[in-house]
Parts: C-alpha cells; structure tokens; sequence
C-alpha cells in the first residue's frame, strides 16, 4: 500500500531554512556540506518522528509478534537518501536544493558512512532492517553502536595502512535517539554459587561480579513509502552511578569503554579474545533483558513469550542467547527449567553464513567460565539435558558426540545455537546443502525439520533508485514506474532486451555511469582510464578464497600477451579493485601490494597504453559501492566452488546490467537459473570436482606449474622481478601457489578462467549480443529483492502476521 508524505517544495523549503536557522545561526550560503547535512537530516527528523511514535503505540496496543534480529554487525552505509527515498521526498528535497542553490550530491557526501560491519554478514543484516520496515513486518535489530566502525583504509606506497573510524565523531550520529529509561545492567565475571530461596529453589548469589550499564541508542527504520518505522537498537556501554568509587582511574575508565569502542578488535591475542566475548555478552544479555521486560508489559505469562517474541541469531556472534535467555527466564524471573527451555527453543532460530570450519566460533572453558560463571553453568546444564534426551531417543551415540555443545575443552556456539533453537539456514542453495552434508550434518541426521535456506538478497532501492538514478529513468521510460513500487514488474523489460533503441539507451546509461567512475578515479588515483575498455569489477573483502589472485594471474597473462605482440588486436579493460584485509591477515596484505605495484607497473608502460589499465580503490566501503557497481561491465564471482556462502554484491551487479564471470558458487547458480546459462559467464571447477580433490588428496599444483607453459611464465612474473618492490609478496605467493600445493585451485581453474574472460571480450565486441545479456540480467533480477528474502523469514521462521501497514486511526 503506498503512502507518501504530502510535502510541497515551498513546504520542504521553509521547513529547511527554520530548521537551519535555529541550529547554525549563519547565512545559507555561508554553510557548509556538513552544517548543511545537520539541518536537513534534522529536517527529516521532525517529518518521521510522528510516524515513529505511532507505530510503537500501535505494535503495544495490538500486541503484535515481534522479531528481534540479533547481531554483531549492521552495516547501512548512508542513511539520508535511503531515509528521503523512502519519506517519497528524495525528488522534493532535491528540487528544493536547486531552487536555494545548494548542491544536493555534496550534501549527501557529508554524511559518514555508518560502517558498524565488515562486509556481506553486516550488509545483510542492514538491508534485513530496511526490507522488514518496507514490507511492514515488526522486526527490531539489536546491537552495538561502536565508537569506531571498520578500520579506513588507506594505500601508501601500494600497502594497505588502517586509521580509526570515528564515524559519529564530534558531532554525534543524527539518525538516533538514546533511550535512558531501557538501560539495563550487565554482570561479568566474579563468583557464583547456588543458595537455598525456599520453596525448594535455588538462586545465584554473586561475589566479586563487574555490574556495567547497558545504555540503548535507538536507529529509526523507515520503510519504503509505508508510514512504518521500526527500530535498530544499538548499546552502548557506561559505568553505573552506584559502582563509580571501582573505577578511579580514567584507565579504569578505558577498559570499560573499550566494549563498545571498536568493531572486531584484534582477537588473536588474550586480551583481544575475552573482550570479544564481552561484546557479544554484552549486546545479546542487554537486548533479552529489555526484550522480556517489553514482553511481560503487556501482561501476558512468560512462558508463552513464544507466541509475541522471536530473536534471530545472525551467526554465531550472538549464540550466547539461548543459555543467557535461559538464565533471565529462571534467575531473573523463577521460571522451571523445562518451560523455560520450551519458550527458548521456540525463540530462538539461527542463520550460518559460512561453511569454513575455523570461522565457527568456539571458546575455551577456561576463559568463557571465567567471564560468563553463572552463563556458562547453564550452558553446561544443557548440554548434559542434550546428551541425556538424545541418549533416551536412542540416538547414535558418535554424532551426538559431535554435536555437543562443550567438548574437549571448548565451547561450541553454533552448537548451542542450533540445540538452543528450532531453525537453522544457510544462505543460498548450495550453501544450505553442504551445511546438510558436510559442515553440520550430524546435526542434520539428527534434526532434519530444523533446517532451512534462505537465499539472501539486497535493497534493490538503493542499487537502483538511489546508487544508479539515470538508470533507473531509462527503466522507466521503457516500462513505465510500476516496478519502483513493486520489483517483480521488472520482468517487463525482458520485452525490450532486443529492442535496437532500448538497447542503445541502457548503453548510454552505463557508458554515463562509466565515465561518472573515470572521473573520480582519475581524482583519486591519477589514472586516467578509458570508458571504451571493458570495466571489469572485483570488489569485495580480500580473502584467499575469494581469489582475487586468479583475477591478478589473468591480468598478467594479458601483460604477457600485449608485451609479446603490441600490434595484436586486443580487447581493451580496465581491472577494478576495492578490498579491505583483515589487520592480521599478512597473506590478503601482501595481495594487495602485488595489486597496486603491478597496477603501477601497467599503467605506466606506453606500450601498454589504454590496453590494459589496473585501479585499486582505496576505502572500499557501502557508498564507494555505489559508485563503481552501477559502472560495471563484467562482475568477479570467482570463489573456489563450495567457499562463498552466498554473495550478496553479485546480486548489486546483476541488477545494474553487469554480467557475471562466475564459478558455480554461492548465489551465483541461482543468478545463472534467473537470467539462463547464456547470459553468465561460467568457468571452473564444480563444488563435487572440489570435494573430489579433499578426498582423494590427488591435487598437485607443481605438476600442473611445471607441464603449463603459460601458467609457468605467469607464476614466475611474481618473483623474477618483473613486478618491481614486491620481492617478499611475490615469493609469499609463490609459495602458497606451488610451495604449498595451491589451497584453493586457482592452478587448476586458471585455463578455464582464461578462455571465459576470453569468451567475454569476443562478446562485448558485439555490442547487440552484449546488450542483450546485460538487460536480461536487470530484468531477471527481482528474484534477489531482500524483500521477498525478509518476507519468507517472517512466515517461514518467525511466525509474524503482517500488522496493518502505516498509521492506525
Ligand atoms: C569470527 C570470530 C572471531 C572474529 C571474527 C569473526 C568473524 C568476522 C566476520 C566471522 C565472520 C565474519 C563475516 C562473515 C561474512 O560476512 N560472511 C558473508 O556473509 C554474507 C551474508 O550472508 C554472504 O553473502 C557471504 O558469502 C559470506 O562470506
């Protein structure tokens, strides 16, 4: 149902200039980027916060089922156009701008990225928030608000160099609000042993605790053109008034702080590792308690809180909560133990975004009992009820073993996650069948109904309306606006895909959003790049797996190529990069300064000339992402077969009219299904050929170096000096290719790659046939909205009806 604002432009005008001349106290003209920002985000404030109130009254008044969607990262990137776009005011805003001379895209540029999240698991959870608020659902997010969000990266002397991200800096983040009346305390450490409380109960007594004060920050989520505003809960932590004479110092201080003061810490050192833990704690003990107390308001038995509330657990970040619901529900509350862990069962479910085993969170008992007691005896507790009960249903004894939540020592979180819960899913197919067969499957013979997949998407609104807006005009033009309300009237341009002029539009759009690239590459970089070459995009978090490296061997077999004949007749590209490494992760570092010293060495060679040009990106981030993935032609999705989960840009890409090189991976064999085999580029190795090598450990990668002539050549380029300043990173890559047997195939999908990429330049040469492909990809791509992704988990998972969308009267 669509609902707007009502807003005139005079309106939205005189609205602005009151609003800025209460808060700045200065001349329009006079203002910059960011006092202009200020006002106009708190323009927008007074526009929803009605609207905000409203659905908060009406959720309690109909005591709605709520989800709450739990996790250690969001990641929404900017939040005024979205915030615009979805008020239907983005068009009024922007007329208003030019009618008082302002520049709206500096505007907009002010704003710092709201970066709490790493990459995909981050974004998910972001586009999750705005999907839920679109499509009316009472879903609540819940997590932390940290000081500093992911690292900035920087790029000196071709090394990746990482400065904090103080994204709310001095000025404080506008969107949100803090909610004192909702803190909660947190207990850590001490010690905790069992007293009498009569009537033949016991209840925990603590000694020596740590007591900290939860304090929320509440993010407004606006649904698009809906009147619906839910709720992104973001802690942060404090020093209660009545423990203040514990902490003297203001080192003290600091290490209180320092919970919610950066995402990820480093956690391979001790220190690093418990604060971690802390922060998960922290969040999911803080969002229960209030969760519970919202819940018991309304008057209603706890133990039917299965019936109003859901909390989702987005990987295992947040896995403490079954055992820390558990603890509120009989500590806090008196509940028996087998109705608490019915309600808790039915609360919670659980989404896996990965398949590798070592991202699996596990913690020592040691450290886990030392800063969670009273947690951690309730965990124990489960497990021996969990051993108990299978042992009674007969169950075998060697997989119940394996699916135990303590064990040798160690914590399991996805184990308890999944015990502690009635749903687990992967995030695309085929992700969802090797947790199946491989990665859970004790736990799958054991509880087959609890599993399920999900198969993620994006905010198609921001990769189109917002990232790519000429686009979405010529969109427009050929099937009228329908499918800016609803995705799926997408579908329409399948009619045109063919059509000469409709293809000569969507050309033009993307040349435009080529050359809106070049431009700031050129600003960025000095590079100067051709939109005539084919822009071909890998962008994404830097990880072996992923095998950015096989797109840099690729990029040196065409070096070789253009060297060996410079007269050929040759395919100009551009390679673009962006990629964040994790600060420890020395391998993924040395990556990227092979990337920038071989971009130095191609861009620089005349002979080379506009052939073949490299961009590494520095910063890549939510609103860069905006800029190149409308500006695509050719999409990297090359992860080893079995590896990436899901994917999540390859959808972005689709959707603006790249096309895809991809191995049959992640989501990209659902994107191959929505737009036909014709319409991607598949190489590479399949999940089962992968599989194949892991158990008959018949891989050799120094034979195939050794017998592979032009592979050889291209290995050796990374330590014959070819390559200048990068001696120590080249051997590095050398090894881990030949040395070390080549972890992810790139040796053996190396060919295969090649003749795709080949397969790719023969198409864009033929402008009809690559137009073609590129709008089927945008037209076959609504299967992708995180909508439709949001909608199952809410009917399939959750349990939600749909409260009546907007204002209630
Ligand atoms: C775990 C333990 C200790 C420290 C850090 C971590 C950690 C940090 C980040 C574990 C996982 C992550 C992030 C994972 C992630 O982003 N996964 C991606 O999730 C996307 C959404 O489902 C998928 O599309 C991607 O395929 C998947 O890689």
């Amino acid at each position: 149902m669509e609902q707007t604002m009502e807003l005139t432009t005079d309106q939205f005008i005189r609205d602005f200039e009151q609003t800025f001349n209460e808060q700045q106290q200065t001349l329009l003209q006079n203002a910059t980027p960011t006092e202009l920002f200020l006002a106009l985000a708190h323009t927008i404030r007074q526009y929803y916060t009605p609207m905000w109130l409203e659905r908060n009254e009406s959720l309690s008044a109909r005591q709605e089922k709520i989800a709450y969607y739990f996790s250690i990262e969001f990641l929404p990137g900017r939040m005024l156009e979205t915030n615009l776009l979805n008020l239907g005011i983005l068009d009024t805003v922007k007329e208003g701008f030019t009618q008082l001379g302002l520049d709206f895209t500096a505007v907009k540029n002010a704003e710092h990225d709201m970066a709490l999240g790493n990459g995909g698991l981050g974004r998910l959870a972001a586009a999750f928030m705005d999907s839920l608020a679109t499509t009316g659902y009472a879903g609540f997010g819940n997590g932390l608000r940290y000081k500093y969000g992911l690292f900035k990266q920087r790029i000196v002397d071709g090394y990746q160099v990482e400065l904090p991200d103080a994204w709310f800096g001095s000025l404080g983040n506008v969107w949100e609000t803090r909610k004192d009346h909702d803190a909660v305390n947190v207990r850590f450490f001490g010690n905790v042993y069992m007293a009498d409380a009569g009537e033949g109960k016991l209840k925990p007594v603590y000694s020596n605790a740590q007591v900290l004060r939860a304090v929320p920050y509440d993010v407004p989520q606006l649904g698009y053109k809906n009147g619906v505003v839910n709720n992104l809960r973001l802690w942060d932590v404090e020093i209660p008034e009545e423990y203040e004479l514990n902490y003297p110092t203001i080192a003290d201080r600091r290490r209180v702080e320092d919970i919610t003061a950066v995402l990820y810490p480093d956690d391979s050192t001790e220190e690093g590792k418990k604060l971690r833990l802390m922060q998960e704690y922290f969040m999911t003990s803080a969002g229960l308690q209030t969760i519970v107390k919202s819940y018991l308001k309304m008057g209603l038995p706890l133990e039917k809180i299965y019936e109003k509330v859901s909390v989702h657990i987005n990987d295992t970040h947040p896995a403490v909560a079954p055992a820390e619901f558990m603890r509120i529900l009989i500590d806090d509350y008196g509940m028996e133990w087998d109705a608490a862990w019915n309600a808790t069962t039915k609360v919670m479910s659980y989404t896996n975004h990965t398949i590798l085993s070592e991202a699996l969170e596990k913690w020592s008992t040691g450290l886990f009992s030392f800063v969670l007691p009273r947690v951690f005896q309730i965990i124990v507790e489960i497990d021996n009820r969990y051993m108990a009960q299978m042992g009674a249903q007969g169950a075998d004894y060697a997989r119940v073993e394996n699916t135990r939540i303590v064990r040798n020592g160690q914590v399991h979180m996805a184990h308890l996650a999944i015990i502690g819960g009635h749903s687990v899913n992967g995030v695309a197919q085929i992700h969802t069948e090797l947790l199946k067969e491989d990665t859970l499957r004790d736990f799958y013979a054991l509880t087959p109904e609890k599993f399920n997949n999900k198969t993620n998407g994006i905010v198609q609104r921001r990769w189109t309306q917002i990232a790519a807006p000429v686009l979405s005009q010529t969109i427009d033009k050929w099937i009228g606006f329908e499918w800016r309300n609803d995705i799926h009237a997408l579908r329409a341009l399948n009619d045109v895909v063919d059509n000469p002029r409709a293809q000569n539009d969507f050309w033009e759009v993307k040349q435009l959003a080529k050359k809106r690239l070049a431009d700031y590459i050129e600003e960025t970089t000095g590079v100067h790049v051709s939109t005539d070459a084919i822009f071909d995009v890998q962008v994404k978090r830097l990880h072996a797996y992923k095998r950015q490296l096989l797109n840099v061997m690729h990029i040196i077999k065409l070096y070789w190529d253009i060297k060996d004949n410079p007269e050929g007749d040759f395919t100009p590209r551009v390679f673009i990069f962006g990629a964040k490494a994790a600060p420890g992760y020395h391998f993924a570092k040395s990556i990227i300064k092979v990337i920038n010293e071989l971009a130095n060495l191609i861009n620089n060679d005349p002979e080379i000339g506009d052939k073949l040009k490299v961009v590494f990106l520095e910063n890549y981030r939510v609103s860069l992402a905006e800029l190149i993935i409308p500006a695509a032609n050719v999409s990297e999705q090359i992860s080893l077969a079995s590896k990436e989960a899901s994917g999540t840009s390859n959808m972005k890409f689709m959707m603006t009219g790249a096309v895809t090189m991809a191995t049959l991976d992640g989501a990209n064999i659902e994107i191959r299904d929505e737009v036909g085999e014709e319409n991607i580029v598949i190489f590479g190795m399949t999940k089962d050929e992968v599989y194949h090598h892991y158990e008959t450990h018949d891989y050799n990668a120094r034979y195939l170096y050794d017998t592979d002539p032009v592979l050889h050549r291209v290995i050796n380029t990374f330590v014959d000096g070819t390559i200048p300043r990068c001696q120590s990173e080249g051997s590095e890559i050398f090894d881990a290719l030949v040395t070390y047997n080549d972890e992810y195939f790139l040796l053996e999908d190396f060919q295969s790659y090649v003749a795709a990429q080949a397969r790719v330049s023969a198409l864009y040469r033929d402008r009809e046939r690559w137009m073609h492909m590129s709008m089927m990809n945008i037209a076959n791509s609504d299967k992708f909205t995180s909508d439709d992704t949001i909608r199952q988990y809410a009917e399939e998972i959750w349990h939600l009806s749909l409260p009546h969308a907007g204002r209630h009267r």
